[in-house]
């Protein structure tokens, strides 16, 4: 049996655009109204309100940790003007969450914008790097007894987003199909190769996440990290150096950042290979995944491994792991066999803090409804909460430790 470490955390995680509902001032809430086609997130599942029940159902279950976001796009609705009342609301979750037994790992920015923040240059506008630091020493205000904060989340996707962004802005000025740049994930077979994120931007939001670093660092007790984006690439033979290539533009660069992190988030759903032209596409199987990904489980094996390398040993907390099915014996499958993967890492000597398992509830995934990854499933007409076999599945296997 694999000897994890002790206050070993075992949760679910969740992202405030994904789950809350209403996010208005948010650019993503403008981004579907503009997109033509594109789903919206809505009501989403109201979490904002009955985030409290959610919780319950997953401290129930036996799990000891939820991961959950704050929304800068609430907390700063202007730029310098704050709003109390939304902090003391995140406030309020962070106690209810420590009440209930579940340690909050607390994410600040997790894809989302203000609005206001997205229609100037946003992060790479001279200012906006101090924008966000303001926006994070206002949040420390509120995270007292808070153990794990991840500043950002999937900086490598977020830089690939703004850069998405870009083209979208440029495709409509000139009347062009926008469709494919409206989202990073789609639902359905054809998922193509997404572009390469924008260096530039990688770079400056590593400065970003430094600078917010330092801040938490001295104003909070919190261990304090980002969380990236795992695709767990593995070489074709003869392959090695393209490998390294990619892996440097797309996840290196952020991990190479975590350096002098207190752990690193790696967040994995599946695997790909590299071959001479590139990553190859995920090949179309009947397992085939809900949002276009292969059935990999054994990806967050690849991914803790290659991060642990990258970073130097920084520990590692999973923020995020699952897999896009309609089929709930399907999500025990696959996490069974991921767990399975994580603990052969373990043994190897991969330092491990947790597992936090995406997602605790089906979900708004970013333009889609159908790809559905929750522990718990939600009626979307009347917002009830029906917990899925799988959620009692994790909790068993949190009470116990082990598979
Ligand atoms: O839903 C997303 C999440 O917001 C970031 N990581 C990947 C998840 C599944 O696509």
């Amino acid at each position: 049996m694999t000897r994890l470490v002790p206050g070993f955390l075992w949760g679910a995680a969740t992202a405030p655009h994904q789950i809350e509902g209403n996010n208005v001032n948010s650019d993503w809430w403008l981004r579907e109204e503009l997109m033509p086609g594109m789903e919206r997130s809505g009501d989403a599942i109201d979490s904002y309100h009955r985030y409290a029940e959610d919780m319950r159902l997953l401290a129930e279950a036996g799990l000891n940790s939820y991961r959950f976001g704050i929304e800068w796009a609430r907390v700063e609705p202007s730029p310098g003007h704050f709003s109390r009342a939304e902090l003391a609301h995140y406030r309020r979750m962070i106690d209810t969450a420590l009440d209930l037994g579940l340690k909050p790992v607390v994410t600040l920015h997790h894809f989302t914008h203000p609005r206001w923040f997205s229609e100037g240059d946003g992060w790479m506008a001279a200012d906006g790097i101090e924008r966000f630091e303001k926006y994070v020493r206002r949040v420390t205000e509120i995270l007292e007894g808070v153990e794990w904060v991840c500043t950002v989340n999937e900086p490598n996707m977020l830089a690939l987003m703004v850069g998405m962004t870009r083209m979208a802005k440029a495709a409509m000025a000139t009347g062009e199909d926008v469709k494919k740049w409206m989202s990073p994930t789609v639902e359905g077979a054809a998922r193509p190769v997404l572009p390469d994120p924008d260096p530039e931007i990688g770079r400056r939001l590593a400065e970003a996440h430094h600078a917010a670093r330092e801040i938490l660092r001295k104003r909070t007790d919190a261990k304090i990290g980002w969380t990236v984006a795992a695709q767990a690439l593995v070489a074709r033979p003869g392959c090695e150096e393209r490998l390294r290539e990619v892996q440097d533009v797309r996840e290196n660069l952020y991990l190479e950042a975590a350096r002098g992190d207190d752990f690193i988030g790696v967040q994995s759903y599946s695997s790909q290979d590299v071959d001479e032209n590139g990553i190859v596409p995920h090949p179309q199987t009947p397992d085939t995944t809900l949002t276009g990904n292969a059935y990999r489980p054994d990806a967050i094996g690849i991914a803790v491994r290659h991060a642990w390398k990258v970073t130097d040993g920084v520990p590692i907390l999973v923020t995020e792991n699952g897999i896009a099915t309609a089929d709930d014996t399907r999500r025990i499958a696959y996490t069974s066999e991921a767990l399975g993967h994580l603990f052969a890492a373990v043994e190897e000597g991969v330092d491990v803090r947790g597992y936090l398992h995406w997602s605790a509830l089906d979900n708004f995934e970013w333009g889609h409804w159908e790809p559905t990854f929750g522990l718990i499933a939600v009626d979307r007409e009347t917002f009830e909460r029906h917990p899925k076999p799988s959620l009692a599945w994790l909790g068993d296997v949190a009470r116990r430790g082990h598979l």
